[in-house]
Order: structure tokens, then sequence, then C-alpha cells
């Protein structure tokens, strides 16, 4: 092949056999891995890479940089061989420790462990989804801040897919969006090898690809030769060059490309070729270098990095002209760049919590998350947010919300009925940067984004997940449509907080809690049904921002002031507690809607000489992060527990205690739900005050 690359005059040979190479000895060394992909991808990557990819391997983070995404993060040896070879901080010595503990070369891509990977890839078609919400954030971000001269944000979104990532649904949800959106600037190049792990495709993926994104509204290259980077350049040039619509480059290859005994069957895709088979490609192609070395001129002709500063000074002298003639939009545009929160958000929060428990309304749950939505959303325009179909019941939309469009315009996202993209693209303008995603559907179609919801807690991507109708409480939609073991497995994912309040100022403290996160997703649980407000004193509501906190204290005979637990002595509290003389006493445990049936069973108790405190616990996660002496405080040792709320019952019995523990009760719903209305469902299944009186005076009988 007598191509030339980079205008460096290096036959691109040596550089795609120089990706292989290296796919193929860190797969041996690791002894585990998918040489396959990056075998077959190595032309389409020399041609990327070296041509067209605008990157700075000494910035890794620069806002202009495009973006490039590996969808099928299997492969990930090719983006490390070339992250390597480009320049980025990724010596040689972390390839040879490719997939080994702590090492910058986890089996697959993962943001935040290696300099120049955007989004974590592995499960198939979400790193396609992610990267149509980078296409989108640039899209917004250009028509948000692009001034005439100025052009500030000018990037674009490149990803690589194989055969998986296309066959999964979440392509079909977030590329008929790209297609709708018109994102121009994105561009994937597609990996038709024929091949996934089961053997030959044509047993099970017999689309029309080309014709399905056709369909979609996208530009199609059909009929590429993936081995050939001068045709895959030309691709390219002509992807850049259509100005109204996403393109698809389908390009043949052959997978494991290079190894006679594997070439071109799934025996290439994911294991060691076997030394062996690795000294018969290096002999076939002609790769007379010993493992893991790589001749200089092919390092030269691959190094990014001059060209990649000058053109990130270029954009520096851009950013300094444009703050020159538009001083305030830059600021603005580096503040959400940075994912900072202006100077006016504390306040402004501050000034909503106030107002909303001034104003002890009592309205559904996702009516006040509405209203906070309304208070935030005016001084946060990096909120973007958006619906899975249901804004009129989710109510994710403000008076400010305005329709995203295809020029670029908008803040508010008709995501149509597709939950898994809606969470895969929200985690893309995260991780994109300059936006805080918000979005919304009902509980238990979370499941249908359950996966973009772990990757985005994985990935420490800040968004904030609106999920409504929270349980029977919805009422006659019936089982299908209750959430009943939603909360309990949306709590079980590590670094996602999950919210479920109980009235107008626990939502709006969740919010913000979500809001300021600046590691992670933050989940809502809210109630379609209304919920009366439960009144604080400011010690309480200053501790909703702890996870848990008591909410009306043991009553008459056991006197204590409510809301101590805020800047009390929390030891002394818990003596206090399990030292209150003679009143039989107990505790609930309740989360949002269930919130109210524990304070009307306390005042039922209380008539009858039993004190019991209410603990408020929107989130348990907060709860968990406290130290221990405060969680004492509201938990004490040794007084008798009931755990309330509407749906799974075993998350609980870590608070309350074990399920043969007498002085232990979790009232809850084990079963999926029935069709009938609200007040008769919970009347059916016992989660009632009633119910909750009974089980507290059993309890405090043998308490302390
Ligand atoms: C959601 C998801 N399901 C299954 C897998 C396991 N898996 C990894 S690669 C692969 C086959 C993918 O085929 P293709 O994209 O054509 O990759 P190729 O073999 O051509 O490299 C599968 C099923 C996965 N990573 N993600
Ligand atoms: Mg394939």
């Amino acid at each position: 092949m007598k191509d030339q690359a980079n205008g460096k005059g290096t036959d691109v040979k040596p550089m795609a056999d120089a990706l292989r190479a290296l796919a193929m000895d860190a797969v041996e060394a690791a002894k585990s891995g998918h040489p396959g992909m990056p075998m077959g991808m190595a032309e389409i990557a020399v041609a990327l890479w070296t041509r067209h990819l605008k990157h700075d391997p000494a910035a890794p983070r620069w806002a202009d940089r495009d973006r490039f995404v590996l969808s099928n993060g299997h492969g990930s040896m090719l983006q490390y061989a070339l992250l390597h070879l480009a320049g980025y901080e990724l010596p040689i010595g972390e390839l040879k420790r490719f997939r080994q503990l702590h090492s910058k070369t986890p089996g697959h891509p993962e943001v935040g462990a290696t300099p120049g990977v955007e989004t974590t890839t592995g499960p198939l078609g979400q790193g396609l989804a992610n990267a149509v919400g980078m296409a989108l954030a640039e899209k917004l971000l250009a028509a948000r801040f692009n001034r005439p001269g100025h052009e500030v944000v000018d990037h674009r979104t490149w990803v690589f897919a194989g055969d998986g990532c296309l066959m999964e649904g979440i392509s079909h949800e977030a590329c008929s969006l790209a297609g709708t959106w018109g994102l121009s600037k994105l561009t994937v190049l597609y990996d038709d090898n024929g091949i996934s792990i089961d053997g030959e495709v044509a047993g099970w993926f017999t689309d029309d690809t080309p014709s399905r994104f056709e369909a979609y509204g996208w530009h199609v290259v059909r009929g590429v030769d993936g081995h050939d980077v001068a045709a895959v350049d030309r691709a390219i040039g002509e992807a850049v060059r259509v100005t109204d619509k996403p393109t698809l480059i389908c390009c043949r290859t052959v997978i494991g490309k290079g190894s006679p005994g594997k070439a071109g069957s799934a025996d290439a895709h994911g294991s060691a070729l076997g030394e062996k088979e690795v000294a018969a490609t290096r002999a076939a192609l002609g790769w007379t270098h010993p493992p893991f070395e790589v001749p200089r001129e092919v390092y030269a002709a691959f190094d990014a990095r001059a060209k990649g500063a000058a053109a990130h000074r270029a954009w520096s002298e851009r950013l300094s002209a444009y703050r020159a003639a538009h001083p305030s939009l830059a600021a603005e545009f580096e503040r959400r760049m940075e994912g900072d929160l202006p100077v006016e958000w504390t306040s402004a929060a501050a000034a909503f919590v106030a107002a909303q428990a001034a104003k002890g309304e009592t309205v559904a749950t996702r009516k006040a998350s509405q209203q906070a939505i309304e208070a935030y959303a005016k001084v946060l325009p990096e909120m973007v947010g958006g619906s899975a179909d249901l804004t009129g019941s989710v109510f994710t939309n403000w008076s400010g919300s305005v329709p995203v469009t295809r020029e670029g315009t908008g803040n508010y996202v008709y995501f149509g009925v597709r939950e898994f993209a809606m969470t895969a693209i929200g985690n893309g303008l995260s991780l994109h940067g300059g936006f805080l995603p918000y979005h919304g559907t009902f509980l238990t179609f979370s499941d249908y984004a359950r996966n973009a919801v772990r990757m985005a807690a994985l990935m420490k991507a800040r968004s904030v997940m609106v999920y409504t109708h929270d349980s029977i409480g919805l009422g006659e939609d019936g089982p299908t449509h209750q959430a009943i073991e939603h909360a309990a497995s949306l709590r079980l994912i590590p670094n996602l907080d999950v919210w479920r309040p109980c009235d107008t100022v626990e939502t709006a403290l969740a919010w913000a809690a979500g809001i300021e996160r600046r590691d992670g997703p933050t989940a809502l649980l809210l109630s379609r049904q209304n919920v009366a407000y439960a009144p604080k004193d400011a010690g309480q509501v200053a501790a909703i921002r702890r996870g848990g906190y008591v909410l009306a204290d043991f009553g008459p005979g056991a006197e204590r002031p409510t809301g101590r637990p805020e800047g009390a002595a929390p030891g002394g509290e818990a003596r206090a507690a399990s030292s209150g003389g003679t009143t039989p006493r107990a505790l609930v445990i309740a989360t949002g809607s269930e919130v109210p049936l524990a304070l009307a069973a306390r005042a039922a108790l209380a008539n009858e000489g039993i004190a019991v405190r209410v603990v408020s616990m929107p989130c348990t996660q907060a709860f968990d992060r406290q130290d221990p002496a405060y969680r004492a405080s509201v938990l004490p040792p040794g007084v008798a527990r009931v755990a309330i709320e509407a749906g799974v019952t075993d998350g609980w019995r870590k608070y309350v205690g074990a399920a043969d523990d007498p002085r232990a009760a979790v009232i809850g719903v084990d079963t999926f739900g029935e069709s009938a209305p609200a007040g008769v469902l919970f009347e059916h299944f016992g989660v009632t005050a009633r119910a909750l009186a009974d089980a507290l005076r059993r309890v405090a009988a043998r308490s302390d």
C-alpha cells in the first residue's frame, strides 16, 4: 500500500501493522482481551487519527477537542495503542500492563482511568448513544456561545462501532434522534466485518444497515474498503462536507486481519491468538520488531503533539479574542465547561428552600420537583431537561423550557419513548461538559434505562434522573406501572444517590444535592399522589442533606426537642434515647409518601402512652455517609424499629434488624401491585397508619 499518511511520507502499512502488533502483544501478555477488532480496524484508525481527529495529547481535557468514542469497547487495545502512539501520557509500560490491577489500560476503556478516553464503553451500543449526547452538546453549545467571527465551539464527534453496537436496540433509539436533530458533526465508522462472538452474523443480523440509517435521516457512505486508508480518508472527507446530517461510514473489514489462521473468524474476537499464531502473523505481515517495539518513524507518523498543540494554541487565541469581545459570555462558557455552579446558586437554593418551608404546601412530590426545577433552572442555564414522552406526567418541564431543535437551540429534549437512549444521551451531555442533564420517566421504566443509570454511576457522571409514579400510590394503571422493587434495586447501584423525598422541602433539597454532586448521578423517586407537608424547624431542614433525620421525636414521657441531631452532642443523645424511663418507645423510619403515615401512627400511639420517634430517611446513601455518632443519634441502639416504605422490604432490614428480631418490623409491598384506586391499594397491601401503629405497638413492647 503506497498511501502516504500524515504528510510525513510514512507508508501507512507499518502504521496499521504497529496497531495490530501492539494489540496482539498486549493481549498475549495479559492472556486475555480482544485482538480481532483492533487488527480489523487498524487502517480505519490510521485514517481517522492521523488525518482528521483534532486533539492535543498534552491537554486531553481541552474544551474544543474532537470527541472519540470506541463504542465497540472490547477493542480497547486499539484505543490504547492510538493514545500511546499519538503522544498521550500513556507509556508503553502501561500497554504491557494491559488489563492489570490499577493500570491505565483496563479491559474496556474507562473514563478517568486513561487520558484521552471520553467515556466508558463495553456495554455495546451505549458508547454510540453517549456520542449522540456529545454531538448534541457541541451543537447546543455552539448555538449558545458562538458569535460571528468567534467560533469557540467547533469540534466533531467520532465513533467506532461494530455489529454488536448496531444490533443493540439502543442504536435505534439514539441514532433515530441523531437523525432528527441533524447532528452533522457526528460520524460513525462501522466495522462491518460480518462476525460477532457466535460466528457469522448472517444468521442473526440481516438488516439492511445503510438503508436503516438513511431512513433515520443520516448520510450513509456505503461499501468502503476498511483496509484502504485512502478510501476511508475520502469517506471521512465526504462526511465532513455534509452539514445537515450525521454520517455512517460502512467499512467492510476482516476481523483479525493479518492472522493467517484466525482472520475472518470469530476465533479472532476475544482471546489471545497464541504464541504460534502471533509468530505466524508477524511473519505474514512482515513485522520484524520484537513485542512492544515500534520503529521510530512509525512513532513519528502517529505523533499528534505538534499538530495538536498548534490547533489548541489557535483555539486559545480565538478564545482570547472572544473574551475581549464578549467577556461575560466567555466567562459563562468557561464556568460551564468547568462544571462550576454560578455564584448565585447557593443563595438561590437557600431562598427557594426557605420559601417552600414557609409555604408548607401539600402537593405531589413530582409537582414539588417541578417547582424546584422552575426555581433552579432559572439560575442554571446548563440544565438541559427532557422526558421520554411523559412530560405532562413527570413534570420535567418549566416555564423557561424551550424545545431542542435541529437548529441547536433550546434546553428541553423531547426524547420520545426512548428511556435507555435518553439516559445514555444524558451521560454523553454530562461527559462532554457544559451541561447538567436531567430527565424523567415513570420509576418502573427506569428498568429500561437501567444499564445507562449504572454507567452514569460508574463514570461519576453528574445527572439527575426524575422517576415519578414511585409506588402503588399511582393507582389504577396497575401492576405494570407500579414500582415495587425499584427503589431497593436502584439503591444497590454503587455511587447512585437515590432520594425519595416526602414533601416540597425534602424535594427541594434532594434536587439541590443532585445539582451539587460533582461525582455521580442522583435519582429522585417521586409520588404521583399528593403528600401532606411535614412541618420542620430550621435544624430539621438543615438535616435533610444528611439523608436521614429526626422528623418528630419521642412523645410525652420521653420529651426531647425535635431537630436536635444537627449540632447536638450525638453520643449523649443516643444515651438519652435509650434511657427514657418506663415509657414504651419505638422509632419508625419512613420515606416519601409513607412519612405522613408514620406521623399519624405516632400521634395515635401518643394517646396510648407509647413514645414514637419518626425518622424521615429520604436518602439512605447520604445517611450511610454520616459519621457513626450522627447515625446513632438518629437511630439509637436499643430502640425497637419499624420501617415503612411502599416497596419491597428487604433493604430496610439493615436499619431495623433481622426478620426474626422481635423488636424489628418492616411494612412494605413484597408482591406486584394491583389495579385499583390508590387509597384502596394502600389498604389492600396493609401500608397504613393503622398497620404501622400495630407493628410499633408490638415492637415497643420488646424495646429497652
Ligand atoms: C450489551 C452487551 N452485550 C454483550 C456483550 C458481550 N460482547 C462483547 S463483544 C460481543 C460481540 C460483538 O460483536 P461485534 O460488535 O461485531 O464485534 P467484533 O467481534 O466484530 O469485534 C459481545 C456479544 C457486551 N459487551 N455488551
Ligand atoms: Mg463484528
